[in-house]
């Protein structure tokens, strides 16, 4: 490319090169310059929105110049690339993050003080970039921050969301739900006007004979214009600078279909506009459940082939053989959504390529990797054979084809199994015949991964048995999650990052999170556990003042601060939850006034949004506000219990909280949370957890020490035995949660006919979840909590002890593991600035 350029005119784009602001005078400037011109506005009508609007347009003028001599640096190098590909990117705000990120949030600190505004504030404007739902779509905004700050030649593929994640409101203890218009102002996104690709839909599928090969050519029935939308992704301490591109649906054809337009049919063509943008429209809003709606599968294949397509141009460019594409493309699959990617491929080299089957298919599955994030059966994608066949009728001739030869395989090496074929098939022989997503992302993959380490064992002896048996235990790993200690910990937590950078030499450590270690030695000095205390007591202050401004209740600061903040899901246990929180109330309303007076005052705090139709999890919300508004106006008990539930939880908020916790609840039932990640940020924090063993609790256990985490309940591998005990042996209920039920019937927290199908759950329909089972052993653990803090110095000894022991979950380490184990890819040397 650079070779094709005249000399004198490389001379005369060199001379002109941007120099990007390194100083708060360079910094004004450019506020300055945004505000007058690309804002039109003036000092005397600059608000903060303003202020937030020119500091970002700043910043992003930086993070593109960056952005562009990556893009340059990893064309000319043309190394192999990693794409991420997933449905949701949880990013939250990008300005505090793109500042620290680039070590110039001092400057702008000093700047904006200057033009008259408080960097807290103005940081406060942006609205969050919610394209995601929790856990999952998290992880994939981690990633891009671990790749880019590794120096990863990496780019993220998603979809451009019109609305991401619903706001949450509270009305009456009751979840309302309003639609997220994030996109008025976004500074952070690049619109590539010029980068598009038409996708088709629908149609059929003929045969050609060219030259004596037949080939399928698929006529389309409707096609949808994808454009790219670009957002620079920064990494830390480093001028690499990714790129995440979301592609957003638009009707093909420009604005409306002329043709229509011009012949009268105007409403119609403003329908086929509507119908096409509908694609990218809206987030479904649902964690850990599929629900096999034929726009999410339009939205699926729309992203898939918009990102191939990209991927695949990219490649060409450097005029390679197609045996080289594993070579230069590593492609991840977050989860089942983009497993259309497997066969997208193999389309396009078999149909337009011209490729034979069996060399295509070596090179498909050379280049996939497939990351399963849970084993619920709910969760599971599959979809009608009807409606593929329908909706992609090319593909799902070459999902038959690839089940054929799979299969056939399968034949062969299991002659005597004939269940197995029934088992593996990639199509379940159901009324009607599905889609097996997870079986197909497995036999196009050459890796599959799990999140944590029970989780990997997991899949291995259940949901993919048979498929180790096929390809034997190698083509299955582990890549335990991880997050990234830039954003939860230096942004989230400035304070504590700073006292901890005093004992570890620095910074280094966000960079390389083991160095953590070099905390221990401190746990014993008394003015560094002093200053650990104060910190964490600040940020509790921060969190109470929230509380007060958002629901009115006044919390004291020195409680104990427990939370529980995640999606509400039974599995998850919130139920669990509140139900401990009754039987505390009730075991307080018993006590004279001088045994309360023994008591340790706690804050029970819950966050997290229900999926619209889950209705059991919407009870599980009005249910804790319910005990809420009794609990906290009860003057027998003050400060000793309150409960809140914090409207609206999402990553801004998720940074203001994890530096608040004492205590944070990862209750799920055993064996059923594939990893978790939130009780990684609250450890790194300094807040201490209870937990049961399951997901990467047991990891963290293995890190931290035993005695560093309250861990109670049953095990996983005696959970399918107690389910089967509470469906056919005679289930009795745990007398206390029994006492908790009956206090709820009376009438306590309200119309028990509310709450009535909570109960039931655990009384006559078999406690999938084992809130009973495991009800006895955290109230337990919960007393040792208590009694554990009463001993403050020894607390905060645990908590530093902890956090010196988290290196291991950072997101780098890995994306570090992905990239040795799964893709085969090496960072990319940068000269620094
Ligand atoms: C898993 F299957 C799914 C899903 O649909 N959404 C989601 O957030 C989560 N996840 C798991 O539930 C967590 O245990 C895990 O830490 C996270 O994915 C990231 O792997």
């Amino acid at each position: 490319v650079e070779a094709s350029i005249p000399e004198p005119q490389r001379e005369a784009w060199k001379r002109n090169q941007i120099t990007s602001f390194t100083d708060r005078d360079g910094f004004e400037k450019e506020v300055v310059r945004h505000v007058e011109t690309t804002l039109a506005r003036s000092m005397f009508n600059c608000d903060e929105i303003a202020a937030y609007s020119a500091t970002s347009l700043a910043f992003r003028d930086r993070l593109i110049t960056h952005w562009n001599r990556t893009q340059q640096r990893q064309t000319y190098r043309d190394t192999k690339r990693v794409y991420y590909l997933s449905l949701e990117f949880l990013m939250g705000r990008a300005l505090d993050n793109a500042m620290l990120n680039v070590g110039l949030k001092n400057v702008a600190q000093d700047g904006l003080a200057e033009l008259g505004f408080r960097i807290e504030d103005v940081i406060k404007q942006e609205h969050d970039a919610a394209l995601g739902n929790g856990g999952l779509g998290r992880l994939a905004a981690c990633f891009l921050d671990s790749l880019a700050t590794l120096n990863f030649p990496a780019w993220g593929y998603g979809l451009r969301y019109r609305y991401g994640i619903f706001k949450q409101e509270i009305i009456d203890g009751y979840q309302v739900e309003v639609p997220d218009y994030w996109l008025d102002f976004n500074p952070w996104e690049f619109p590539r006007h010029d980068v598009t690709v038409d996708i088709q839909f629908f149609g059929q599928v003929n045969k050609k004979t060219v030259g004596g090969k037949t080939i399928s050519v698929w006529e389309a029935g409707e096609i949808v214009q994808a454009v790219a939308y670009d957002v620079p992704i920064p990494g830390y301490d480093t001028p690499t600078t990714n790129n995440l591109r979301l592609w957003s649906s638009k009707a093909s054809g420009g604005e409306f279909d002329f043709q229509k337009f011009n012949s009268g049919d105007y409403e119609s063509s403003v329908a086929d506009q509507q119908r096409a943008e509908t694609i990218s429209a809206v987030l479904y809003p649902n964690d850990n459940l599929e629900r096999g709606k034929e726009l999410r599968l339009k939205q699926q294949y729309f992203w898939v082939a918009a990102s191939l397509y990209d991927i695949v141009r990219r490649f060409k460019k450097s005029r390679r053989s197609w045996n080289e594409f594993p070579d230069q493309v590593a492609i991840q699959l977050n989860d089942t959504h983009p497993t259309l990617a497997i066969v997208e491929l193999q389309r396009i080299l078999v149909d337009v390529e011209g490729l034979e089957w069996d060399n295509a298919w070596e090179i498909v599955t050379s280049t996939f990797g497939y990351t399963n994030h849970t084993v619920l059966p709910e969760a599971l994608e599959k979809w009608p054979v009807g409606l593929v066949q329908h909706l992609l009728p090319r593909h799902l001739q070459i999902i038959y084809d690839i089940n054929l030869f799979f299969l056939q395989s399968v034949e062969k090496a299991f002659p005597d199994d004939r269940d197995m074929l029934r088992r593996v098939s990639i199509i379940e022989e159901s009324q009607p015949k599905m889609v097996r997503m997870a079986f197909l992302a497995i036999v196009g993959s050459h890796k599959v991964n799990g999140v944590a380490e029970l989780h990997s064992d997991l899949i291995k002896t259940t949901i993919f048995k048979d498929f180790v048996e096929i390809y034997g235990p190698d083509k299955f790993t582990n890549v335990t999650n991880g997050i990234t200690p830039r954003r939860w910990l230096h942004q989230a937590n400035p304070r504590l990052s700073e006292l901890i950078a005093s004992k570890c030499g620095g910074n280094d450590f966000l960079k390389d999170l083991t160095l953590l270690n070099q905390l221990e030695k401190h746990v014993q000095d008394k003015q560094f556990r002093k200053e650990w205390a104060e910190i964490k007591y600040a940020n509790k202050v921060r969190l109470a003042k929230h509380i007060k401004d958002t629901t009115g209740v006044v919390v004291n600061p020195a409680s104990l601060f427990d939370v529980q903040v995640k999606r509400i899901h039974e599995y998850k246990r919130q139920q669990l939850n509140i139900f401990g929180v009754i039987h505390r109330y009730l075991s307080l309303k018993a006590m004279t006034p001088d045994q309360r007076k023994k008591q340790l005052p706690r804050v029970s705090i819950f966050g997290g949004k229900a999926a619209p139709g889950y209705w059991m999890a919407k009870q599980i919300i009005h249910l804790i506000n319910s005990v809420g508004a009794v609990v906290n106006k009860d003057e027998d008990i003050g400060d000793l219990l309150k409960v809140i539930f914090l409207e609206d939880y999402n990553v801004s908020k998720a940074e203001m909280i994890c530096p608040a916790s004492d205590i944070s609840e990862h209750i799920s039932t055993a064996g059923t949370e594939a990893s978790g990640t939130s009780n990684m940020k609250f450890v790194l924090n300094g807040g201490l957890i209870i937990g049961t063993c399951d997901g990467a609790n047991i990891e963290i256990t293995r890190e931290i020490g035993e005695s560093n985490i309250f861990l109670f309940g049953n095990l996983s591998e005696d959970v399918e035995d107690l389910r089967h005990a509470h469906t056919y042996g005679s289930h009795t209920i745990d007398s206390d949660l029994d006492k908790v039920f009956n206090e709820i019937e009376k009438g306590t927290f309200g119309t028990p006919h509310d709450f009535s199908a909570m109960i039931a759950a655990v009384r006559q329909h078999g406690d999938y979840y084992l809130v009973s089972d495991d009800f006895h052993s955290y109230i337990e653990t919960h007393q040792l909590v208590d009694e554990a803090y009463r001993n403050q110095d020894e607390w905060i000894a645990k908590c530093i002890t902890s956090v010196s022991r988290m290196g291991f979950f950072t997101s780098d380490r890995c994306i570090n593991e992905y990239a040795e184990e799964i893709w085969n890819v090496e960072p990319l040397a940068v000269d620094r600035h």
